[in-house]
């Protein structure tokens, strides 16, 4: 009798045990994301495409861990208008929607742009060029279209992107004078810089409460930096509404940036706003850098030196964005997976892989607290 009950004891117990561990049942994971370790200091963010917001497993790793969503190219001009009046919503739509049911505010990127932009608003139906009236026109209709479709869940936009240029800014053998400091665009070329007041108004018009921000890639760069405190001072001096600076942020594990020039960025660019948001990060493994759209996807061999310099790197970025968490609003994300990523996947610029497995660098931004403490 005895013997019996402490068999039944013993299979009791180890039932008991295994109900405890979940048998049966996937592991519990973490809860924590991004948005949990970093609502004291900004809200992140990663830009998305139409696979992200589709996807269930997707899905799950962006609700754990972001609250502010970027359209990576479904809501530039020639996504949106590819042809006057032609008006293509699909894929804005369901990103908005995913945004709109999971409480997850949206950064609007792009309404004016050299690049992925709607040549049509320059040509009349002959192909002759029109007048910078006519193309403020159909700049207005396009912006105004845009923001009010989507003010109940866009809270900023990128209002006018790169419109500086790169470089030292020096004259060169062939060329004795400085360079324009802007870039010879089309809408420069046909409006100078007072397109980008017009973009300005135009948006603040649809939208008086969002936030607008100028953005651009190597704005940590010193000369580049000067350039557009310089534009976007003007602009301010003349009473053009921008409120905020983009800092793309497509840097390497190397130098780019150096910290002390990302720091006298942020210093300098909050003098003149209250708002500065990193709108697209990614830490890339070779030497390259920047927004430029000619890039090798080669990358390197992802060694583990190579890992710990990435890590190091973030660390070090995140930590530099902490202490400056009064103007830094948001820090955005560029691509969700390797796998998504402008760049190619071999390039390894993210935090989770080409299979959405979670890298070591994942947990060093993201418990930041904890690393501290060993
Ligand atoms: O990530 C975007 C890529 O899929 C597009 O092919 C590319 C085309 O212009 O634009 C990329 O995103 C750019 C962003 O909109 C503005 N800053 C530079 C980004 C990388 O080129």
């Amino acid at each position: 009798m005895k013997k019996i009950s402490m068999i039944a004891l013993t299979l009791m117990m180890g039932a008991a045990s295994v109900f405890a561990q979940g048998w049966g049942r996937p592991p519990v994971e973490d809860p924590t994301g991004y948005k949990d370790t970093y609502k004291d200091y900004f809200t992140v963010g990663v830009a998305v495409n139409i696979n992200n917001v589709t996807n269930p497993d997707q899905i799950a790793l962006i609700k754990k861990n972001f609250n502010s969503i970027t359209a990576e190219n479904d809501m530039k001009v020639v996504s949106l208008q590819p042809r006057e009046g032609e008006w293509n919503w699909e894929n804005a739509d369901k990103i908005a929607n995913f945004c709109r049911e999971n409480g997850i505010p949206l950064r609007g990127h792009t309404l004016c742009w050299h690049s992925q932009f709607a040549d049509w608003m320059f040509v009349d139906d002959k192909g002759n060029e029109v007048s910078k009236e006519v193309f403020y026109e159909r700049l207005r209709t396009h912006i105004h279209t845009v923001v009010n479709r989507y003010k109940d869940i866009v809270y900023c936009w990128d209002v006018v992107n790169e419109a500086m240029i790169d470089g030292d800014g020096r004259p060169t053998r062939f060329q004795r004078e400085a360079p324009s400091p802007y870039r010879q665009s089309r809408h420069f070329q046909l409006c100078g810089d007072e397109f980008i007041a017009k973009a300005f108004e135009f948006a603040h018009e649809a939208d008086p409460n969002a936030l607008l921000f100028y953005n651009d890639y190597n704005a940590a760069d010193p000369a580049k930096r000067d350039r557009i405190y310089d534009m976007v001072k003007k602009m301010k001096d003349a009473g053009v509404p921008i409120h905020g600076i983009g800092m793309q942020g497509h840097y390497n594990i190397y130098d780019n940036p150096k910290w002390e020039n990302f720091e006298a960025a942020i210093q300098k660019y909050s003098e003149l706003v209250d708002n500065i948001h990193i709108t697209e990060l990614d830490m890339r493994i070779n030497h390259e850098a920047g927004g430029q759209l000619q890039f090798s996807r080669e990358g390197a061999a992802l060694t583990d030196e190579i890992k710990k310099m990435q890590e190091d790197r973030y660390a070090e970025m995140f930590e530099i964005m902490r202490k400056y968490k009064k103007v830094i609003k948001n820090v955005t994300f560029w691509n969700l997976g390797d796998r998504d990523s402008w760049l190619g996947a071999r390039n390894y610029p993210l935090l989770w892989d080409e299979n959405y497995e979670v890298k070591n660098v994942y947990y060093v931004v993201r418990d930041f607290k904890k690393n501290k403490k060993k």
